[in-house]
């Protein structure tokens, strides 16, 4: 197979777009996706201040030396959740990219400021470990970012993440869930503005792009991951790609284009009742907001 731009020999083929791309040209079409995507839903801008939450695998790394190679201003977001061995090797990978580049790498550790781990704290507050783990990261995301002053908090989902996420939410109907999946959601409330520059590129390009421009990477998937419903509803995309390339593009991309601005008022609605939480200040519909609870629960001795 030629790469479809220089016609030399191509490296990798990517079936939704019927095309093979030589290592010059693939790295050149997932910089232009990402931009692409950057510019088509205004997600920053060159003099912005944008925060990269990273966890050291081939998504968030891929992110941040895309938007660096971009000419973006972007430093990286880590967040050490207590997960053991995965836990200290994600964070070692992630400081040797930022140190290989002089980036800026702002850290938070879960244990050490908070004083719990994930078991700990999902076990303490009944919830699924991808539940607490969730509910922590998107927490901490958004308060660091707002700390920081960054103008915005980016992501590394993928296309695979996001069409997963969309059947996931289409199999529960859930409308309040569906209005906020979006490639950006605007500031608001509390809220810093959140973007998902990625949602152009398949997993299997990021880990080609890492691999093929040497940046090192988490391969092993976080232990608690098993039996978690995303990775179903991944395996379910994947057969569906198989048999015809392009299924989870045109899913996710036509549900944006024609089925999220029906879904758009039921989160703007549940942003109008947002207030401070009277412990960390962060937005909540509750008394106190679920992160609150979560470390109240996990640290009260029993
Ligand atoms: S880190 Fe956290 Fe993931 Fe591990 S506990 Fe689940 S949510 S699987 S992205
Ligand atoms: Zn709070």
């Amino acid at each position: 197979m030629k790469c479809r731009v220089c016609r030399e020999p191509a490296v990798i083929e990517v079936r939704r777009h019927n095309a093979g791309f030589c290592h010059p040209c693939f790295v050149k079409h997932c910089r232009d996706q990402v931009k692409k995507t950057v510019d088509a839903y205004q997600m920053f801008s060159e003099n912005e201040r944008v925060l990269i939450a990273v966890s050291g695998g081939k998504d968030s790394l891929a992110l941040w030396d895309i938007l660096m190679h971009l000419g973006y201003n972007v430093d990286g977001l880590y967040i050490g959740l207590g997960i053991g061995d995965y836990s200290s090797e994600s964070a070692n990978y992630t400081r040797s990219f930022a140190s290989s580049r002089r980036a800026t790498l702002v850290e938070v550790d879960l244990p050490g400021t908070y004083g719990f781990d994930i078991a700990s704290g999902s076990k303490a507050a009944r919830r699924a470990p991808c539940s607490a783990c969730g509910l922590s990261k998107r927490h901490l995301f958004n308060s660091e970012a707002a700390r920081g002053g960054y103008d915005v908090l980016a992501t590394g989902h993928n296309l695979d993440d996001e069409a997963a996420v969309l059947l996931g939410n289409v199999l529960r109907w859930d409308l309040a869930y569906l209005g906020r999946q979006h490639p950006v959601l605007e500031a608001g409330g509390g809220f810093v503005r959140k973007v998902k520059p990625l949602v152009r590129l398949a997993e299997r390009e990021t880990a080609a792009y890492c691999v093929l421009e040497g940046i090192d990477y988490i391969v092993e998937e976080c232990p608690m991951s098993v039996g978690n419903r995303h990775l179903a509803y991944k395996g379910v995309l994947d057969d569906l790609e198989e048999s015809s390339p392009g299924s989870k593009a045109s899913f996710l991309f036509g549900y944006l284009e024609r089925a999220a601005p029906l879904v758009a008022g039921v989160s703007a609605a549940e942003r109008e009742a947002l207030h401070p939480c009277p412990t960390c200040a962060s937005p909540t519909v509750s008394e106190v907001c679920a992160f609150c609870k979560l470390v109240e629960r996990a640290t009260t001795k029993r």
